[in-house]
């Protein structure tokens, strides 16, 4: 992983860059910050009463926090949107039930016009359980084949056993060398 991380880190120089994880409570994020082991995790709580995880990695900051909940902390998350590379949008592929919530949160992310140009790499997380919906499933769970004007990929990970991390980070740091900022 450390060198997944540090093909990352050479492609933004000096500049501070920004990848958000997001998805549902329960999907597996902050099992992901700290399966990535760079660094310690900062959980910080903002007064608008959100959570809010940090973990940096040289200029890389990873940011975790749950969408779902309250409308009314939704305009804070705009802070967070600026300078930001990547959205790796984690999914509980056993999560049959919350499968339209996920969808509908995640589009309202992909609406944000400070993240119009962010590349996308979906986890189709916990495909160590029984039940899990596989990767083409939870694809068209998220309606994923509706996005026309940005490049996205899924992989199905376990964040448990650090299975399929390591080769989104791979496909995402391809893509994020051919582009410039
Ligand atoms: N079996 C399994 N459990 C997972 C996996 N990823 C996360 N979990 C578990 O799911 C629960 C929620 O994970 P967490 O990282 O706190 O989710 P978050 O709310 O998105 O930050 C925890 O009990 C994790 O141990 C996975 O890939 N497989
Ligand atoms: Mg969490």
């Amino acid at each position: 992983m450390g060198f997944v991380l540090s093909k990352l880190l050479s492609l933004f120089g000096e500049r501070e860059a920004r990848i958000l994880v997001l998805g549902l409570d329960n999907a597996g994020k902050t099992t992901i910050l700290y399966r990535l082991q760079v660094g310690e995790v900062v959980s910080t709580i903002p007064t608008i009463g959100f959570n809010v995880e940090t973990v940096t990695y040289k200029n890389i900051k990873f940011q975790v926090w749950d969408l779902g909940g309250q409308t009314s902390i939704r305009p804070y998350w705009r802070c967070y949107f600026p300078n930001t590379q990547a959205v790796i949008y984690v999914v509980d592929s056993t999560d049959h039930e919350r499968l339209a919530t996920t969808k509908q949160e995640f589009h309202s992310i992909l609406e944000e016009d400070e993240l119009k140009d962010a590349v996308l790499l979906v986890y189709a997380n916990k495909q160590d359980l029984p039940g899990a919906l596989s990767e083409t499933e939870v694809a068209e769970g998220l309606g994923l084949h509706t996005i026309k004007t940005r490049q996205y990929a899924i992989f199905k990970t376990s964040a448990i056993k650090g299975e399929g991390l390591f080769e989104g980070l791979e496909w995402l740091s391809g893509v994020l060398k051919t582009k410039t900022w």
